[in-house]
């Protein structure tokens, strides 16, 4: 996503929360809400574009536009420097708690002076929330159980916002003279879902420039650290960065130290020792003599240790320095292997682009085949029908094969109910080249009947892909509570795939869940669940979850030819 894009997207958002904070036009909140979206997943630079080119963006008129080129032009929107002026900024933290909202939030404030999620917890517990209006004792559970979720998420931003900037600084840097390599490491090299701070590693005989263009970085908030090998910044967006530059020759074993995790680390370490080795940043020594073995890439390093090289995506103790040991570590799965994405919006429900906008930039990907799965009409506020529906096949089998020969699918995405049954009767489901189906209500059933619901949906025959199976929202809402090996069971005897939803704030199923799943049998989909044409390159956060969890292309429904494809969509029909 373009940068200024995303910048204008947060700031309306912001303008939306104070609107609606401070009581206002909650139809005007509204529109603003959605003008944030739309900018957010629009394919061209806001930051290019005038003001008839802007309202050219859905959702967003004339006066929405003018505030984008009052921040482009100014670097700021007076209308919303004044609702900030308002409003505390720990308030504005409040209105984050999942389930409060902003209208119970300055009433927190107005009435009770509370402005911080600190103030607000000591409020509860002291028992000063009693007789407010609006606020039950069901409510001072519920806050509770927000705040956990909104620490539990912390400082950790999203693993897209880290990667764009890494991949920016790391650009820059790599620009700089004398620096021999550059590369992020951390968490973030890991593929974790959320990243606490980005670590940059850097080779070169003189740290100094490097330095010092990583201090003076454009989006550098203020520098925590600046010494001779190692700094600190925090960016204007809040983001912690470090940088440590060693030299070219300490660069394999540096980088291994720097990748992490911690735990792997912990467990490497133990096997030099036991090898009368000593392995630290610096590299790997003779415990006795303390002379340097090998140190200048990863491989020598785990290659001196016995093991062979380890993807990063594994490197979490979970049992891949055992499988490194018997020869076992699985071929991971890459984003050159997926040969299509088969869980697509377009603007025929809530995309923002329309079918051949899609279609076009899915070919651009070299993709082999391309499904478009939109909203099925029992999630009311899409408008979906039947004959829109058909309408839609008829021009995706015009549209087949015309972009750079790209098959296309014809789909939908159904939603469960709380039954396990879907949208339309099994005459209509015959006629979708595949269905998604995912939970979109009713998040709360109790665990038996949860189980029950997604079982149920993945013995329906029409049913290929259960969508984003735990429905969580990363910081936001908790996955739905069900006894997933039953699922997993379910989806291995049906032949129902699991997603890996690829939205960052989704990554759905997560590492662990993909793990047990994989024991059962169960194959996935790694899918974009794109909206815009800018989200279909989100699969590679996908990736990163499945590598996490372990996959192989065979695994992966969607890394297979369209003929194995198809046989599995069938699924015995
Ligand atoms: P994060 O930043 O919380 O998302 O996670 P990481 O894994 O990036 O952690 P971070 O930034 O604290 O440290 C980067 C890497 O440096 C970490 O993955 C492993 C290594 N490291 C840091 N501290 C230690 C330590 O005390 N022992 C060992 N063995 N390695 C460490
Ligand atoms: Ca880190
Ligand atoms: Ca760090
Ligand atoms: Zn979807």
């Amino acid at each position: 996503m373009a940068r200024p894009n995303e910048e204008v997207a947060t700031l309306l958002q912001e303008y939306a929360d104070l609107i609606s904070i401070t009581g206002g036009d909650a139809y005007k909140a509204r529109a603003y809400e959605k003008a944030a979206r739309a900018i957010g997943g629009y394919h061209e630079d806001v930051s290019t574009l005038d003001l008839k080119g802007l309202q050219r963006i859905p959702g967003v008129g004339k006066s929405i536009a003018e505030k984008v080129l009052e921040y482009f032009e100014t670097g700021s929107v007076h209308a919303v420097e004044e609702l900030r002026a308002k409003i505390p900024a720990g308030v504005r933290r409040l209105t984050e708690i999942p389930t409060l909202g902003p209208k119970r939030a300055m009433t927190l404030y107005e009435e009770l002076g509370v402005a911080s999620v600190e103030e607000l917890v000591d409020a509860i517990h002291a028992g000063r929330l009693r007789g407010l209006k609006g606020f039950g004792e069901k409510t001072e559970e519920n806050i509770l159980r927000g705040v956990r979720l909104l620490r539990q998420a912390g400082e950790r931003v999203p693993v897209n916002v880290a990667m764009e900037l890494a991949e920016e600084i790391v650009a820059e840097l790599s620009r700089v003279a004398g620096c021999r390599r550059c590369v992020y490491a951390g968490s973030l090299r890991r593929w974790r879902e959320t990243i606490g701070d980005i670590d940059i590693l850097a080779a070169a005989q003189q740290p100094g420039p490097l330095m010092d263009a990583f201090t003076s970085l454009p989006y550098v908030d203020y520098v925590v650290a600046h010494g001779d090998t190692k700094s600190s910044i925090r960016t204007t967006k809040g983001l912690q960065v470090d940088l440590r530059v060693v030299a070219p020759d300490a660069w394999g074993a540096a980088l291994q130290y720097f990748t992490g995790s911690k735990q792997h680390n912990i467990r490497i370490r133990e096997i030099a020792v036991h090898k009368k080795l000593k392995l630290s940043e610096y590299g790997l020594f003779d415990a006795r003599s303390g002379e340097r073995i090998v140190s200048e890439s990863e491989e020598e390093v785990y290659e001196r240790l016995g093991l062979p090289w380890i993807d990063p995506a594994l490197r979490e103790d979970r049992g891949e320095i055992e499988a490194a040991l018997r020869g076992e570590l699985p071929r991971l799965v890459t984003e050159r292997d997926i040969r299509g994405d088969l869980h697509t919006h377009t603007d025929l429900t809530d995309g923002l682009c329309s079918l051949e906008e899609m279609v076009e930039a899915a070919a651009r990907r070299g993709y082999a085949y391309y499904a478009i799965t939109d909203h099925a009409p029992n999630l009311r506020m899409q408008r979906m029908s039947d004959e829109k529906m058909l309408a839609q096949r008829e021009r995706v089998r015009e549209l087949d094969g015309r972009y750079r020969g790209m098959r296309l699918l014809h789909g939908a995405e159904l939603n469960i109910d709380p039954e396990g049954n879907v949208d339309w009767p099994d005459a209509f489901l015959a006629g979708f080249d595949l269905c998604v189906a995912s939970v979109h209500s009713h998040f709360n059933l109790p665990r038996e009947e949860m189980t029950r619901r997604l079982v149920r949906a993945c013995e329906n025959p029409y049913v290929n892909i259960i969508g984003h199976p735990t429905a969580r929202l990363i910081g936001r809402r908790p996955g739905i509570d069900a006894d997933f090996d039953e699922v997993f069971r379910a989806c291995a005897r049906t032949g129902t795939a699991l997603e890996v939803n690829a939205f960052p704030d989704r990554l759905d199923l997560n590492d662990e869940l993909i793990l047990r799943a994989k024991r059962y049998g169960v194959k996935f989909a790694i899918d974009s669940d794109a909206h815009s044409t800018v989200h279909l390159g989100l699969l590679r956060y996908g990736v990163g979850t499945a590598q996490r969890g372990w996959l192989t292309p065979d695994d992966v429904i969607n890394t297979w030819p369209l003929a194995r494809l198809r046989e599995f969509l069938r699924k015995g029909r």
